[in-house]
């Protein structure tokens, strides 16, 4: 037996290990191998060092756990069926079947006590990043002396996969920089991916580069060596002053005798005849299968009653923190509770028509800066661009990492991947409302956890800038074209792209309210006019999606112009030249397709009657998608190209974007 292995630790590991093969094996789907090299890691970190209470996954100040791995999914689920999450023998039996808690990866909210949604390899670690930023900003934000009322490690198993994806280094470079001493990560080095050794292609020395980036690196040999992970376990808490790596040699499939130790134990099951021959090399009964011996809940009955324990108290200290400190515990109270402060709306900020043009990208800078002293959770940055996306907050200053935490400004270097995965860590944390910046165009380099905010119904919100070729100068590199409907294309995500100031505003009220899933706002770069009809219009027009901005003076409209962000003034004026001409336009300003999808028949019937059929949609980018509100008699006024470096104006002439253009195509349809 191993250095530090009890009898029954012994137990509770293979127990973890043989639960996993017999659910792939039941399943005939899904990856063995990694839970039985990671079995000996977990089960030290579930029973010793997690401080979890598993009668309330929800307890604010538990420590994280993030399975990054996420195609290790048989372990996290033995681990929470043993753990006390309440996952019956019976979900373990269902692995990866329709409706079961235990789907092919762990998906946050659906299976009690899962963290966060995981199997994108990179995106686990990564978000664990953010829930560790998170941590720290709210134990400056609210712990006092002797009340330590936030504070928790964040604690990871990931994998070779995990550290060759691109985000990780973005990720854990930041996390480096930031010192975030509450980070743990158990990186389980097997050396084996699905296509072999990864010597195939990764002989980086992952230690070093983790120095490199300022972290504690310790170094396990033997994966179930309990002891010597035992002492790294407390090696990576006692350093506060830097997050800690803890490299560890495993075998992937570990017991497995025709498999251990090759890419065949990884994603396959191990087969009846490999099965039997690995339980009988551990020495486990061959029947019944989904075996759980007594002695293996024991330790983890143990761990769930100090968790309870653990949260009793903490619970005791929030009773004398409310008494000693009203006000930052009633802030954390209404955080956790899930409501937003009465009042948060009051700084919302109104545009006069007729003030001189703005950016809605200024506008945004503008509302961000009105919301942000009554709604002190939402934080957020840009990924090198707060110039030009407008997302500081005056008098806030940066957030500079575990040594100086009071700043709540995240500067997140020039990494988007990894700023939407710090994102959603911050966002899974119900401490903060994060926000993150860069340009539309990279939107694209985000894309990955953007999803997945989608996916886990975060609140996130994207301040996209730049949101059309009428960026100018910077030319096709940077002008998004397909951005837009790609964005829409995500299911849960709202995009909102407005037309000006006000309706810009009105955005932002609708992310800061959506509480359920993550807001992507299209803002200009250049000035566009603050309009009379959104004045009139906006605060109940964009909360639906899509509204009326102006119908003809007299009679029924003969054709509807849909329009959304830059395009909407540039539409107005056509419809007013159009009008000039006798012919009877209905425009409906569009900044959100999510929002208006929600309504009700009736609504959506009253913004596009369907009687008339000749529509018009203007939006300067890729037509995908615009035929579902143009129908078979509409047509699509948008760009299928991409487009070209040039002053703004010039572009607007080129690509046919003035009211002049807008007017010829309506009288061709109209007339022709
Ligand atoms: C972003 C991403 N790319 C590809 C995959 C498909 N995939 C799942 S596991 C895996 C390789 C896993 O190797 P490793 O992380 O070492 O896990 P182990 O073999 O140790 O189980 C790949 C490529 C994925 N899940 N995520």
């Amino acid at each position: 037996m191993a250095e530090g292995m009890r009898d029954v630790d012994q137990v509770a590991i293979n127990t973890i290990r043989f639960l996993a093969v017999d659910m792939v094996e039941k399943a005939q789907s899904g990856h063995p191998g990694a839970p039985m090299g990671q079995a000996p890691i977990a089960y030290l970190l579930w029973t010793r060092h997690l401080r979890h209470n598993p009668d309330n996954p929800d307890w604010p100040n538990r420590d994280r756990f993030v399975l990054s791995c996420g195609h290790a999914s048989a372990l996290l689920y033995s681990l929470l069926h043993l753990g006390g999450y309440g996952l019956p023998i019976e979900e373990l039996q269902h692995f990866r079947q329709w409706s079961s808690k235990t789907p092919g990866h762990p998906e946050h909210e659906l299976t009690r006590g899962v963290e966060t949604t995981t199997g994108p390899l990179g995106q686990g670690l990564s978000n664990s990043v953010g829930m560790a930023i998170a941590e720290c900003m709210g134990a400056t934000r609210f712990n006092r002396d002797g009340f330590p009322v936030v504070d928790y490690n964040v604690w990871v198993i990931a994998s070779d996969g995990d550290m060759m994806e691109g985000v990780t280094s973005e990720a854990c470079s930041l996390a480096g920089h930031l010192k975030l001493g509450k980070l743990n990560v158990l990186y389980d080095a097997n050396e084996i991916s699905i296509d072999g050794p990864t010597s195939l292609a990764f002989t980086e020395d992952v230690g070093k580069r983790f120095e490199a980036y300022g972290w504690h690196v310790l170094h396990v040999g033997d994966g179930n060596d309990l002891a010597a992970l035992d002492a790294a376990m407390n090696a990576a808490k006692a350093e506060e002053g830097r997050p800690s790596l803890i490299v560890v040699k495993t075998v992937i499939g570990y017991g497995s005798p025709a498999k251990a130790g090759t890419a065949k134990a990884h994603g396959e099951p191990l087969g009846a005849d490999e099965v039997t021959a690995a339980k009988k090399n551990l020495g486990w009964p061959l029947e019944p299968t989904f075996l759980v011996p007594d002695e293996a809940r024991a330790p983890f009955e143990e761990a769930r009653k100090r968790g309870h324990q653990m949260e009793e108290e903490w619970n005791g200290l929030m009773d004398r923190y409310r008494q000693a400190h009203a006000e930052p515990a009633a802030d954390l109270d209404q955080r956790l509770s899930g409501k937003l402060p009465d009042g948060w709306q009051d700084g919302i900020p109104t545009f006069k028509p007729g003030d001189k043009p703005l950016a809605t990208r200024a506008a945004s800078g503008q509302v961000l800066n009105g919301i942000a002293p009554r709604l002190p959770q939402l934080v957020g940055g840009s990924a090198d661009l707060t110039p030009s996306n407008n997302t500081a907050i005056k008098g806030r200053g940066d957030f500079e990492g575990a040594s100086q935490a009071e700043g709540l400004y995240l500067r997140f270097g020039v990494r988007e991947h990894g700023m939407g995965s710090i994102l959603n860590g911050l966002a899974l944390s119900k401490l903060w409302i994060p926000y993150g910046g860069t340009f539309l165009i990279f939107s694209d380099y985000m894309r990955p956890p953007v999803r997945l905010a989608a996916l886990m119904r975060l609140q996130v919100v994207y301040v996209y800038t730049h949101d059309s070729i009428f960026l100018g100068e910077d030319g096709p590199t940077h002008q998004p074209i397909s951005q837009l409907a790609s964005l829409r294309a995500i299911p849960n995500l709202t995009v909102i792209r407005p037309a000006d100031a006000n309706e810009t505003a009105e955005a932002w009220r609708v992310a800061i309210e959506h509480r359920h899933g993550p807001v992507a706002l299209a803002l200009t770069r250049q000035g566009l006019p603050i309009l009379e009809e959104t004045a009139k219009h906006a605060r109940e027009g964009v909360a639906r999606g899509a509204y009326v901005l102006s119908d003809p003076a007299e009679g029924e409209p003969e054709i509807i112009l849909m329009a959304t962000g830059s395009e909407v003034w540039v539409t107005l004026e056509a419809a007013r030249q159009l009008a000039g001409k006798g012919i009877r336009v209905r425009v409906v300003s569009m900044p959100s397709w999510e929002l208006f999808d929600q309504q009700p028949k009736e609504y959506q019937e009253s913004v596009l009657p369907s009687a008339i059929r000749k529509r018009l949609a203007v939006e300067a980018a890729a037509p995908f998608g615009w035929d579902k509100y143009t129908g078979l008699d509409g047509e699509i006024h948008a760009i299928q190209r991409f487009g070209a470096s040039a002053p703004y104006k010039q572009l607007q002439k080129e690509f046919g974007f003035l009211p002049e253009d807008i007017v010829k195509r309506v009288e061709g349809r109209v007339r022709g």
